[in-house]
């Protein structure tokens, strides 16, 4: 996905359109030359050598494992990265012995060792070229998005510029800290067009997430087509839903399996959500059969929370439940589906379980691990059900309870990581329930020390959800994004013990004239030292 835009159109797009411009860095540091530190997420382990820049040629070409369509693909796609600002052909070519001496960028599949993992990867910089080399495809792929932020901000333009295209010289040895980096984006209170998730892939994956979770229902909007249950697209996600009934659309069957596919292309798994018992009102208000009293409520476009149910007593909710699981199972390649199952306040907690115990385990019978809100533990659900705590407390007992019979976890505190909450006052856009968080609350807490009695062991990863009650544009979802993405990339990714503030917010400050020139919008957060 290539965008251009410039700050005017955003402005016309965030209200009010002058208190975006409201921060400024407190110092500003100047353009200097990429090092191989300046990665983020940080790599594991990095040792320049000034002596050995390589410079990208217009007779460099891109080298692949021989008979690996994957290790091409990836090549492919660094090529379609590469070639706009350099101008070169940048030729995808087999690596053969023969060549080894032609200028290049390598991509080769080779043990690098247990220790690296499956998205492992080693990246040699020499004056003769870069060879990324992993054990996987997905290693390499992360390792092609190391070299990208190696690159002067130029490369980011989508027409040749006169930049000298220098890599700096050295070695990164790198590898993830937890299997799961995940991001969560809310197409229900506004829906948000194929093109718009793609352009979220794209920045996702720069950083090294390889989750992305779609909240597709909710009050407001029912954003997946179900054969079965036609009208809770054209109704529940017709004209006139969202929040102020300005959010309406849906994802055909069709648009959703080229997601998942553009997704899976570049290593990150969708994890889809189908939010119940509560948060159900556009299914409820378009199938009056599914209300306990055969009345459809009507729809709803505020932002209220927790006051629409499932019927609990009814055949017809499991009928209706086992086929919305079983449809977007077949659709869904990745391992995971999320059942929601948060802030059903008008569920009774007896009614909460006997929901829980029928529907968790259709998941299962469609092949998929369960996901859900914190919530499901009250349901004492099979302990492969993976547990996504989003509550802000750092003592929570029915957590570590969960955790103690076996549960895995996945980190979303929302006074940390919700991208929804404001980052101060003055924020135009978002939420503050939880509280204003600036990049540094996103940054300093460390996933396996949050919760008592959640250790390492437990916490399967972190994920970074983004509710779009107040967002209705892409500019929007990037303005809340980044740059507080780049803390949740950090702690998912780095080792705990190498994490530094004062670190980060420097590499964090170098990534804007990368934004700038592919106009993407960010947040100038007054805590970094911003290059302009
Ligand atoms: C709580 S977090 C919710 C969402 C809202 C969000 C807004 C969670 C599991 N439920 O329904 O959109 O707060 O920040």
């Amino acid at each position: 996905m290539r965008r251009r835009r410039t700050r005017a159109a955003l402005g016309a797009t965030v209200a009010p359109a002058a208190a975006l411009s409201v921060s400024t860095a407190p110092e500003t540091a100047t353009s200097a030359k990429t090092t191989l530190a300046d990665v983020v997420p940080a790599p594991v382990e990095v040792t320049p050598d000034d002596d050995a820049d390589f410079r990208l040629h217009p007779e460099t070409r891109i080298h692949t494992e021989p008979r690996s369509t994957e290790a091409r693909e990836v090549g492919e796609l660094l090529a379609d990265a590469l070639r706009p600002a350099t101008g070169y052909a940048l030729p995808v070519v087999p690596a053969q012995a023969q060549d080894r001496d032609h200028p290049a960028i390598s991509l080769l599949l080779d043990d690098v060792g247990d220790e690296l993992g499956p998205e492992g990867y080693r990246l040699e910089v020499t004056t003769r070229g870069v060879t990324i080399r992993a054990t996987t495809p997905a290693g390499l792929f992360a390792g092609t998005q190391t070299l990208r932020q190696l690159l002067p901000a130029d490369i980011e333009a989508d027409s040749p510029q006169p930049a000298t295209w220098t890599v700096p010289g050295g070695t990164v040895v790198d590898h993830p800290r937890f299997g799961y980096r995940g991001a969560m984006l809310d197409i229900a209170r506004h829906f948000h067009t194929p093109d718009e998730i793609k352009a979220y892939v794209d920045e996702l994956v720069r950083y090294k997430f390889n989750h992305l979770h779609l909240h597709l229902t909710d009050d407001q909007g029912w954003r997946i087509e179900i054969e079965s249950r036609p009208e809770l697209t054209t109704v529940g996600g017709g004209p006139g839903t969202g929040v102020d009934g300005v959010g309406e659309g849906f994802l055909t069957k069709e648009e959703y399996a080229d997601i998942v596919a553009y997704a899976a292309d570049r290593y990150l798994t969708v994890v889809p959500e189908i939010d119940m018992p509560g948060h159900t009102n556009a299914a409820l208000s378009t199938y009056a059969e599914l209300n306990c009293d055969g009345v459809a409520p009507p729809p709803r476009t505020d932002t209220a929370v927790g006051y629409s149910s499932l019927c609990i007593d009814k055949e017809i909710t499991y009928e209706f439940a086992e086929d919305v699981i079983r449809e977007v199972a077949e659709l869904t390649p990745g391992p995971y589906l999320h059942i929601g199952g948060d802030e059903a306040h008008v569920t009774p907690p007896e009614d909460y379980r006997a929901f829980m115990r029928r529907v968790v385990p259709m998941v299962e019978k469609y092949g998929k691990r369960p996901v859900g809100w914190n919530e499901l533990v009250r349901a004492e659900p099979t302990t492969d059900a993976v547990v996504q705590y989003w509550h802000t407390d750092t003592e929570h007992a029915e957590l570590a309870a969960a955790v103690a019979r076996g549960h895995q976890v996945v980190m979303s505190p929302a006074n940390k990581v919700y991208l929804d909450m404001k980052y101060d006052e003055d924020t135009p856009i978002g939420l503050a329930w939880a509280g204003y968080v600036e990049v540094r609350d996103s940054y300093e807490w460390d996933p396996a020390d949050h919760v008592t009695g959640v250790g390492e062991r437990a916490v399967l990863g972190v994920e970074a959800p983004l509710w779009s009650e107040t967002l209705r544009t892409l500019d929007h979802i990037e303005y809340m994004a980044l740059p507080r993405l780049l803390a949740v990339a950090e702690i998912g990714w780095s080792p705990q013990e190498s994490r530094d503030w004062v670190s980060f917010s420097e590499r964090l400050g170098k990534q804007a004239p990368h934004w700038e020139q592919r106009g993407v919008d960010f947040y100038r957060s007054p805590q970094v030292p911003w290059v302009s």
